[in-house]
């Protein structure tokens, strides 16, 4: 690379001092910065300083910075606009000033009502023997139909899905329905898990918010917190619906390019922006990564990348990174056509990977073991520099014209 081709900034999740990768190891991994949140503090509640900078404290003694946070989470509360929603508006607006005193500048949260990412498989052969993620329609629904027992939730299913369902699930042990359970409900290690009862709870909650209902809520929310992550000098990134579709018969306003880029326009500041995850979006065929890459630019303020494979259904298992329905050479020319405008290195990191090699023995967050992601991160690296050499080249010529 010449001294004016810009790379974006190599990064790694971490979730504190309980994740099984340890941040000596990390250090082999020849990442530029952590990716990571104060897991123990509960949605809604503000971060205060001392812990923040504990947080920092720690990251250093092993020579990290603190470079994005991964998630600021937004209450339920907020999202549905009701209960103590002003409340955790301004813990969230405090939560941000700290972070900002402290040097952070990129946070990420969701809009995902109830569940964080969803999927019904951990433990997803993969032909070369490493484990993958999987979401699998029918296993939703035997989950849906059968174990929560989610009033109507027929109609959200395909006669032939509801019907395979349950054969499923008179076939399945209890067992293998509480490893169900447990999987759905996996959501952020470190973080409080739903049980059935808590979640036909929070879901009473939506009755009465369909998808407009929740993007004014959204909308609201950005127009609350922009101003001030603004001020302080806060990247904001929601990451996208995982996977990018109703479920549940909730609704997911963040999972295509049209939402993606109304939600920049809910808030004019450029703080305002998207945690552009690869695998989230590309399990949607009708997401066109390289295009919404182009139409965000400079929003794009975190990246994701992870891949997908889809089947005829809709299923999808989470592929390598460099192998799956994204086209990820053609996704990162993107992002570094954006990054050659910027001066700032937008953050990226390698969302998930298989597990594998040594890995598949050990006791490992689901998606966030050591050694796949490796994987993913060593042929993103090499990905990255051919394509930046290309830049320097000036092949394709019109790369940083054309911005
Ligand atoms: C997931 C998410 O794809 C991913 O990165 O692991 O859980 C993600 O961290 C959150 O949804 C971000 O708020
Ligand atoms: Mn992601």
């Amino acid at each position: 690379m010449n001294e004016s081709t810009r790379a974006l900034l190599q990064t790694w999740r971490w979730f504190g001092p309980a994740d099984p990768v340890p941040l000596r190891h990390i250090r082999q991994a020849g990442v530029e910065g952590i990716v990571t949140a104060l897991h123990h503090i509960p949605h809604g509640a503000v971060w205060p300083i001392g812990e923040i900078e504990k947080r920092q404290n720690e990251l250093r003694a092993e020579g990290f910075e603190w470079s994005v946070v991964e998630s600021l989470t937004v209450h339920e509360d907020v999202k549905t606009r009701s209960g103590d929603y002003r409340k955790y508006l301004e813990n969230y607006r405090q939560s941000l000033r700290n972070l900002a005193a402290c040097g952070i500048r990129t946070v990420t949260y969701n809009f995902m009502p109830v569940n964080d990412w969803t999927r019904t498989d951990i433990d997803y052969p993969m032909a070369d023997g490493s484990r993958a993620l999987y979401f699998d329609w029918v296993d939703l629904a035997v989950f849906d139909l059968h174990l929560l027992k989610r009033a109507n939730a027929e109609a959200d299913y395909a006669p032939a899905v509801v019907e395979k369902a349950k054969i499923r699930h008179a076939a399945m042990t209890e067992p293998e329905k509480r490893t169900l359970i447990e999987t759905v409900f996996f959501g952020i290690p470190g973080e409080e898990k739903s049980t059935l009862e808590s979640m036909r709870r929070k879901l009473e909650k939506y009755r009465e918010i369909d998808a407009a209902a929740l993007k004014e809520n959204l909308a609201y929310f950005l127009r609350e917190v922009a101003p001030t992550a603004a001020e302080c000098g806060i990247r904001l990134a929601i990451h996208p619906d995982d996977p990018p579709c109703d479920i549940f018969g909730l609704p997911r306003i963040v999972s295509t390019g049209r939402d993606l880029l109304d939600i920049v326009s809910y808030a004019e500041e450029e703080s305002n922006g998207i945690c552009f995850c690869t695998g989230s979006l590309g399990a949607n065929p009708a997401n066109d990564l390289p295009e919404m890459a182009r139409q965000l630019g400079t929003r794009v303020h975190f990246i994701h990348f992870r891949n997908v494979r889809r089947d005829a259904d809709g299923n999808f298992y989470e592929s390598d990174h460099l192998d799956g329905e994204v086209d990820m050479y053609r996704v990162m020319t993107e992002f570094l056509k954006i990054q050659q405008t910027v001066d700032a290195p937008i953050p990226f990191r390698p969302d998930h990977g298989h597990q594998m090699l040594d890995d598949l023995q050990k006791k490992t967050n689901p998606g966030y073991s050591a050694i796949g992601r490796l994987r993913g991160l060593a042929e993103l690296r090499g990905l990255q520099m051919g394509i930046l050499r290309g830049f320097d080249a000036g092949t394709p010529a019109s790369c940083r014209q054309s911005v």
